[in-house]
């Protein structure tokens, strides 16, 4: 908009002796500038893995929403870990979806910082950073795993033989990976040597 400032109007009528005069005078101001930025907000599209909102995810492309009640948006551009500016595209209620480009075999993967960059159309600028990490690859199989000490009992507390009906598994695994136990092929429940243990766990089952 180019047209904001005071406005001088003359208001005229015509009178019954066919004379024209100044009948009345008002000052319009135009509504006021667009100062506003866009409205943007952007997020992962689908957080995958144990949590959806820890932004780790095996998935990278993001969605999100801009919009300007006023001037209107006029471009949108996002930037990959610094990267050069890439146009977004948008439909007509502002949603978008954006794909970083970031390869799904391992090499990627690691933090990352998307800014997305909305200008409306009296060039107002908002924008947003969105940092999360890629994980494409498999954990490595859980390992050394064991019932715990206190609940091996008998002459050895590291043998696997116990007369506990309620013995404690440990062993290790990747950091924030999920480790599910089976016994007897079956899934959270008592097995024929009486072990109770739980769906899933870090660390420790
Ligand atoms: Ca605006
Ligand atoms: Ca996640
Ligand atoms: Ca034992």
């Amino acid at each position: 908009m180019n047209n904001d400032g005071d406005y001088v109007v003359g208001l005229s009528r015509k009178g019954s002796d066919d004379s024209r005069g100044v009948f009345g005078r008002v000052f319009v101001q135009s509504p006021s500038a667009d100062i506003t930025p866009p409205v943007l907000s952007a997020a992962l599209a689908n957080d995958t893995g144990v949590s959806n909102a820890d932004d780790l995810t095996n998935d990278p492309t993001m969605a999100g929403n801009v919009t300007d009640s006023q001037s209107g948006v006029a471009t949108l551009v996002a930037s990959v870990d610094g990267g050069s500016a890439i146009a977004v595209a948008f439909d007509q209620f502002g949603h978008f979806t954006f794909d970083p480009g970031l390869a799904p075999d391992g090499t990627d993967d690691g933090s990352h910082r998307v800014v997305f960059t909305a200008t409306d159309n009296e060039s107002n600028v908002a924008t947003t950073a969105l940092l999360f990490t890629l994980d494409t690859l498999a954990p490595a199989a859980p390992a050394n795993v064991m019932l715990t000490p206190n609940t091996d009992t008998g002459t050895s507390n590291t043998d696997g033989i116990t007369s506990n009906t309620s013995p404690t598994a440990e062993g290790d695994a990747e950091s924030g990976s999920m480790v599910t136990l089976f016994v007897d092929g079956r899934l959270g429940a008592r097995s024929a040597y009486g072990f109770v243990f739980d769906q899933s766990c870090h660390r420790r089952i």
